[in-house]
């Protein structure tokens, strides 16, 4: 998300909360019968509880196609053309191929030889821009569509033993 946004709603909320406490203090020296705050407290409650359960349901149905399962991925972008068989083991990477199409779904099927490890892509700035666990005995699929052509950096991001950080590889990303 945009950081100026991000910025902008923080100063909202702040704006919010400061109004709602300058109401309470400005209020306060005013003598008020418990019945009164109890009843107005429950309606507070009721009020905020069914808000917040409305945003949060609206904004995960929302969300949800975003999410970075393979099902949510494959319903956004399209059923992969391309699947790169990656194996992470201690302390090196194996992929199926190294040079895959920009722009296109690609599919990483992640598994693990010996302990776990996770498969963490790189694009050529150096910017994480995917990452999933590498599993013994389990395959995990990431599907992610390369913007730009280019050398991607692999990096293990799960501390595997005394090699981890030289446990990389990288790839082509080939324009089309
Ligand atoms: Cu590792």
């Amino acid at each position: 998300m945009n950081p100026h946004v991000v910025l902008a709603v923080l100063i909202a909320l702040g704006l919010i909360w400061t109004a709602g406490w300058a109401t309470v203090l400005l209020r306060s020296p005013r003598a008020v019968p418990v019945e009164t705050i109890q009843k107005s407290e429950a309606r507070v409650r009721l009020v905020l509880l069914t808000s917040f359960a409305a945003i949060a349901i609206v904004l995960f149905i929302l969300t949800l196609r975003r999410l970075p399962y393979q099902g949510t991925r494959i319903m956004e972008l399209g059923p992969p053309p391309v699947t790169v068989a990656v194996t992470g083991a201690q302390w090196s990477w194996i992929l199926s191929r190294t040079r895959v199409p920009e722009g296109v779904p690609i599919e990483f099927a992640v598994s693990a030889r010996d302990v776990n490890h996770d498969f963490g892509l790189y694009d050529p700035r150096g910017r994480l821009v995917a990452q999933v666990q590498a599993m013994p005995g389990y395959t995990n699929r990431l599907v992610y569509v390369f913007p730009a052509p280019g050398t991607y950096t692999v990096r293990c991001l799960e501390y595997c033993g005394l090699a981890h950080d030289m446990m990389t590889t990288t790839f082509t990303v080939a324009e089309q």
